[in-house]
């Protein structure tokens, strides 16, 4: 080799060497956050999915072909590529009733707590069913279903609700610690999501459970929680189109309302699931699951719940699969920075509630969870309602805050930040009076 040439081929290996350097090293330091967009400006293009156009080009024109054939091939993407495929529930769900208080919050209601063993073989994973009831009546009542952050004794500081003695989530949400263990100290840290006396005195029962009963929410690879009950011999994780967390979640609401169905305080046609944030994601995805629920609410869901991911506007898919890589199945990971490619758009996960009613409320503060892009999911699912003759969400424009839109698709976007405040249950009592009340 000429000198020259020598220098060359030296030349290459060291700038090969530095590139493989630096490739490592980009390995190992953490992935620097990009900064999240907040400019409706920088909003990138984009095509949503037709709501009533099949995968293969024809337009849906009846109600029965949206029930027959759209529907179930929206149903299918969202569980092949984004939540999962969930298993049917178990062989033999039992339930214990632990306690029964009939002169509970100053005789107002009845409180109940229910134990669901989800596996036959053993005590574990069990949910615990907190269920307040209006003590005035005999007659079922419709309810409100859905899963808390910081365990049962946190939604009420009610001394009489049995003190958790799961794993919790340790948290600061909105400056009240939920520690890892439940203690006295946890009582009623939430309560203000949870307007006990304000539902019960509407006529309706509250029903709430941990999340973390059924799957504690921390990426273990689904050793723990309800996932490993179901596993083939040999399986270790669930398939890349199986359940993750959120499914799990949505799945155990569904278990709740099994068990709803033979509690003759309740009336199982007239359950309404809600959650908030990733719990609002879960009542969304529990709702398009299972058609029992009457009525559902998502409170801030925001990315992966009610915002339309092709936005990419707060919070991203490429951003929340990095974060929290066991919330959605494993084929979701191949649509960050890719959004255009998914087959679905949260506007199709809204409309799989059709006909039954759907409220989406988003708060001015927090762009995290894009309230325009949950605004546009409620109004893209609304030709479904269309064709199949109900209102869907009415006008046709963003309202301005606090200023509520009804029809049997719901929205508001309240000021304020990310939370579930009073004026969001008001809002929530009357949309379920409408609905779940006519008629009486
Ligand atoms: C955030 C997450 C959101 C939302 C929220 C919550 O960290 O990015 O998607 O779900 O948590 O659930 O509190």
């Amino acid at each position: 080799m000429r000198p020259g040439n020598l220098m060359k081929a030296g030349i290459g290996i060291c700038a090969s060497l530095m590139l493989m350097l630096a490739a490592a090293a980009s390995l190992l330091l953490p992935t620097r956050e990009r900064e999240p967009n907040y400019d409706e400006t920088k909003v990138p293009a984009y095509d949503l999915p037709d709501p009533l156009v099949t995968e293969d080009g024809r337009r849906v024109k009846t109600a029965g072909d949206w029930r027959e054939i759209r529907r179930p091939e929206i149903l299918e993407l969202f569980r092949s590529q984004m939540y999962g495929r969930r298993p049917g529930p178990p062989r033999e769900l039992r339930s214990r009733v632990t306690s029964v208080e009939t002169r509970a919050l100053g005789g107002k209601a009845v409180r109940k707590e229910v134990s669901l063993y989800l596996s036959p073989k053993q005590d574990l994973p069990r949910m615990d069913l907190l269920i307040y009831l209006p003590a005035s009546g005999s007659d079922p009542v419709p309810a409100f279903l859905g899963l808390n952050f910081g365990g049962n004794h946190s939604v009420h500081p009610d001394p009489g609700i049995t003190l958790p003695k799961s794993w919790m989530r340790p948290s600061r949400v909105e400056g009240a610690v939920v520690e890892n263990r439940a203690t006295e100290k946890g009582r009623g840290t939430l309560s203000r999501r949870w307007p006990v006396e304000k539902i019960i005195g509407r006529g309706y029962a509250l029903v709430t459970a941990y999340y973390g009963d059924i799957d504690p929410d921390y990426d273990d690879e689904f050793r723990n929680g309800v996932h490993p009950l179901f596993y083939r011999p040999g399986q270790t994780r669930p398939d890349a189109d199986e359940w993750g967390s959120i499914a799990a979640w949505a799945w155990g609401l569904s278990r709740a309302l099994d068990y709803l169905e033979t509690d003759p305080g309740i009336d199982p046609a007239k359950v309404a699931v809600l959650g908030h944030s990733r719990l609002g994601k879960t009542a969304l995805w529990a709702g398009a699951e299972d058609e029992r629920f009457s009525l559902v609410i998502s409170n801030n869901s925001g990315c992966g719940g009610a915002a339309l991911s092709r936005r990419r506007f707060g919070e991203t898919v490429e951003r929340i699969n990095r974060v929290f890589p066991h919330w959605f199945c494993g084929n979701f990971k191949q649509y960050g920075d890719n959004e255009e490619r998914l087959p679905i758009d949260q506007h199709l996960l809204v409309a799989l509630m059709a006909p039954r009613p759907v409220y989406v409320a988003s708060a001015v503060e927090d762009r995290w969870a894009d309230p325009k892009g949950e605004y546009l999911s409620a109004r893209h699912a609304s030709p479904v309602y269309a064709l199949l003759g109900l209102p869907g969400l009415p006008g046709d424009s963003m309202p301005g805050a606090n200023q509520p839109l009804t029809g049997t698709i719901g929205y508001h976007v309240r000021s304020g930040r990310h939370d579930v405040t009073g004026y969001d249950w008001d809002r929530y009592l009357d949309f379920a009076d409408r609905h779940l009340r006519k008629g009486r």
